[in-house]
């Protein structure tokens, strides 16, 4: 749980964030369903400049500050960590240890954090005239803390621009919104079909399913005037699911006589389905492309050894492309900058779809075929990516 600033107890964990950040959200639910005691602090605090940045080696966020001195950056090394932890405050693991169960989530978790960036950015900044103030506002929060109404929202103006330029690296442009937004409905829908039924996505438990979705979810989609209307006209069981996962418990009365638990004998919800589908369906093509940038920059660049910097030039940067890459999605092409960190993303799906193995497999296959997911299932990775020094780099 938060806790404010004149109670905090003697040992607990520093979330680095903001609340208008997609990648803070992730953390910050992980933090509040394992039931960790922590505090959030803006990048504007003084301390942020003089250890925070440093030890990470970038200006970004969120970054986890544990009570053993430790700076963890990377919403997705956060949640590994903590989920780790053997504390007897902490709840429960978040990560299936079920092959199925762990493919499935770590699809969803991958899927949430970049297959639905382009949605989250596109209703954050598309509709900017609807929502100026909300984000004037949200933006200034993280960059000035004194009493002026006026200055914060000047603080935030003056950072918009820039973040909002981002649309076109993204592949949102007045050909592909339409795309975007119909894709973006129809897992609405699926959702909240699937949250009538069930409080977390894998079932009666909270997983990194729920975390890797609360990203984009939280910060920009449900939080964001513009796309929560939105969220709460077309899926309400969405909103309130959103809601659930600030809250450290599981307080909706219409799922209280089921164990908190995911389902038995490694099975995933059938509502679950239709959105794994969807995860398939628009996730797949820019996965796909993503990979061929990947191969042919290997190629262009053999002799590499292991611990390369993974970017098209050497600058450090928490979201490292290879350069522009163009597929057809939904009837539109897509032209965007490759995402090589949802590439390390999707290499954790592959690890657990590598690990199953006996009964498991035919069971994994069955729900493949059905979702439509072999095409995806079938992309390889040229090459390990993993993280040193908060850097993506070759194995
Ligand atoms: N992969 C990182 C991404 C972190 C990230 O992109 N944070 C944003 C703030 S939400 C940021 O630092 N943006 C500045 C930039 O992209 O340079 C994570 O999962 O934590």
């Amino acid at each position: 749980m938060t806790v404010a600033a004149d109670v905090e107890p003697k040992a607990h964990y520093i979330l680095w964030g903001t609340p208008h950040s997609l990648y803070t959200g992730k953390a910050r639910s992980c933090l509040i369903k394992k039931g960790l005691v922590f505090v959030e602090k803006c990048p504007s605090h003084p301390d942020y400049k003089a250890r925070v940045r440093d030890a990470v080696g970038m200006v970004t966020f969120p970054v986890l500050e544990t009570p053993e001195g430790h700076f963890i950056q990377d919403s997705t090394d956060i949640v590994t960590y903590l989920d780790a932890l053997d504390s007897p405050t902490s709840v429960a693991s978040m990560t299936p240890t079920s092959p199925v169960q762990l493919v499935v989530a770590r699809l969803i978790d991958g899927f949430g954090l970049e297959g639905l960036l382009q949605a989250a950015m596109h209703y954050r900044w598309s509709y900017r005239n609807e929502q100026e103030l909300f984000l004037q506002t949200e933006f200034g929060r993280g960059l000035y803390a004194g009493a002026d109404r006026e200055a914060r929202r000047n603080a935030g103006k003056r950072v918009m621009d820039f973040f909002s330029s981002s649309l076109p690296s993204l592949g949102i442009s007045n050909e592909t919104v339409p795309a975007i937004e119909t894709a973006y409905e129809e897992l609405l829908e699926a959702l909240d079909v699937h949250f009538q039924s069930y409080p977390y996505v894998m079932g009666w438990r909270v997983s990194i399913a729920d975390l890797g979705l609360i990203a984009p979810m939280y910060a920009h989609l449900g939080r964001d005037p513009y796309p929560t209307a939105l969220m709460k006209k077309r899926a309400p069981n969405v909103a309130r699911w959103v809601e659930r996962m600030q809250l450290p418990n599981t307080p909706d009365g219409e799922y209280a006589t089921h164990d908190a638990d995911w389902l038995p004998e490694d099975a995933i919800p059938n509502t679950l389905e239709p959105v794994l589908a969807l995860v398939f369906k628009d996730w797949g093509p820019q996965l796909g492309a993503d990979i061929a940038s990947f191969q042919q920059w290997l190629e262009m660049h053999p002799h590499m050894q292991a611990g390369h910097l993974i970017n098209a030039n050497d600058k450090h940067m928490v979201h490292p492309t290879l350069g522009m890459v163009s597929y057809a999605w939904r009837g539109v092409q897509v032209q965007r900058a490759s995402a090589v960190h949802g590439l390390w993303l999707f290499q954790k799906a592959q690890d657990a779809v590598n690990a199953v193995s006996g009964d498991a497999k035919p069971k994994m296959d069955a729900w493949v075929e059905r979702t439509g997911g072999q095409a995806v299932m079938d992309l390889r990775l040229p090459r390990a990516i993993e993280r040193q020094n908060n850097l993506l780099v070759l194995e």
